[in-house]
């Protein structure tokens, strides 16, 4: 059974592909938007992660006649009132490096004690039949106040996960997977997919 990963995000795609093999989904081969070129970018227009997660596996589902998996996902900083949340993609207009500088001065005056954040991944699945899945997984942690490591993607860096001296930039692909919000969503999911 062929699955489409509905996102565009190259660092979901290597997370997505990676937790689905390790979940044992031989059986299923998954595909990324690279594959439907003709497919241009979906307007994320919902107001909570769930509206857009579903929004993004709908449309692509339909598009391509296969099961697809989307998430909306993002970075909610406590000291921010939960900024940037739902707008993390978008928070500085301009990537991934110019949203953790922005992040990294809106919080230049809090200390350790109020950098608390969590990370949030909520994935939708749906199949042609009409067949919807939602389910949702959280990484707390906090803010550091410079750029750690280079693995994973996005915020990364700059998040320390709760528990551990490192940032999530410096966990190995394995040790991420096994606490991150979207590692913790896809287990969630996965029975629905795998069957
Ligand atoms: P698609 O909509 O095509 O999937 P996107 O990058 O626009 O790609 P989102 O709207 O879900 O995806 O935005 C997610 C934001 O949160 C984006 O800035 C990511 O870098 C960040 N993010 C999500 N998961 C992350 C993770 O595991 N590590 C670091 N940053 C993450």
């Amino acid at each position: 059974m062929k699955l489409v990963l509905a996102t565009k995000n190259s660092g979901k795609v290597i997370e997505f592909r990676r937790i689905l093999s390790d979940l044992g989904a031989t059986h299923l081969e998954v595909v990324g938007l690279d594959e439907f070129p003709e497919i241009g970018e979906i307007e994320e227009t919902g107001s909570t992660f769930e509206e857009n997660s579903l929004l993004k596996a709908r449309t692509i589902c339909k598009l391509t006649g296969l099961p697809a998996i989307a998430d909306d996902s993002g970075i909610c900083v406590d000291a921010l009132g939960g900024a940037p949340g739902l707008y993390s993609a978008r928070y500085s207009g301009q990537g991934d490096a110019a949203n953790n500088e922005k992040l990294l001065a809106a919080l230049a005056n809090v200390p350790d004690e109020s950098r608390g954040a969590y990370f949030i991944c909520v994935a939708a699945y749906v199949r042609p039949d009409g067949f919807e899945r939602v389910e949702e997984g959280r990484f707390y942690g906090r803010i550091l106040h410079q750029s750690v490591g280079s693995g994973g993607f996005g915020y990364d860096p700059l998040f320390q996960p709760e528990g551990l001296n490192c940032s999530s930039a410096e966990l190995s692909a394995e040790e991420k997977d096994a606490i991150s919000h979207r590692g913790k969503a896809m287990r969630a999911i996965a029975p629905y997919i795998i069957g």
